[in-house]
């Protein structure tokens, strides 16, 4: 049986103590903040950072999620600002709104898509006789 389950965890700092349990078991993250508060935008590097240290990894499922995006006239992050850090931490960008369902479940989707894609080229290949054989990887010199 398989079980699966999207935690919501807590923005507050006084929980910062369990964010490294929830990073551990987690297999793909939706780091979600809001275009009408850069503190929550700032935040989003160091979230990162913290995921890919805890999971001893270059790369790692996640999605960057700008929300309110309904709030346009109170926007503070611009799309191009939030498309630069996307492409500098190597994770997707959407832009969503909780409020009017807009782009919520694309969201998921996206993520589901990047688990997926990363757990494939995680899991090693077998031959007929059942022996492991190395992916072949492209490299460019
Ligand atoms: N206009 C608008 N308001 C939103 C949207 N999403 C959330 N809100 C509002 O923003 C406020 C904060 O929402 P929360 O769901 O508590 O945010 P959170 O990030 O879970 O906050 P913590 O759990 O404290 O970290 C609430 O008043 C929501 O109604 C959105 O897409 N558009
Ligand atoms: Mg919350």
């Amino acid at each position: 049986m398989r079980v699966d389950l999207v935690l919501d965890t807590a923005g507050q700092e006084e929980f910062s103590a369990m964010r490294e349990q929830y990073m551990r078991s987690g297999e793909g993250f939706l780091l979600v903040f809001a275009v009408t508060d850069h503190a929550s935008f700032d935040e989003i590097y160091k979230f990162h950072k913290q995921i890919l240290r805890v999971k001893d990894r270059d790369e790692f499922p996640m999605l960057m999620v700008g929300n309110k995006s309904d709030l346009d006239h109170q926007r503070v992050v611009s799309l191009e600002e939030a498309q630069q850090l996307s492409r500098q931490l190597k994770i997707p960008y959407i832009e969503c709104s909780a409020k009017l369902r807009i782009n919520v479940d694309q969201a998921f989707h996206e993520l589901v898509r990047v688990v997926r894609k990363f757990q494939l080229s995680e899991r090693p290949l077998v031959d007929e006789k059942g022996k492991r054989k190395n992916r072949k990887k492209c490299c460019i010199l």
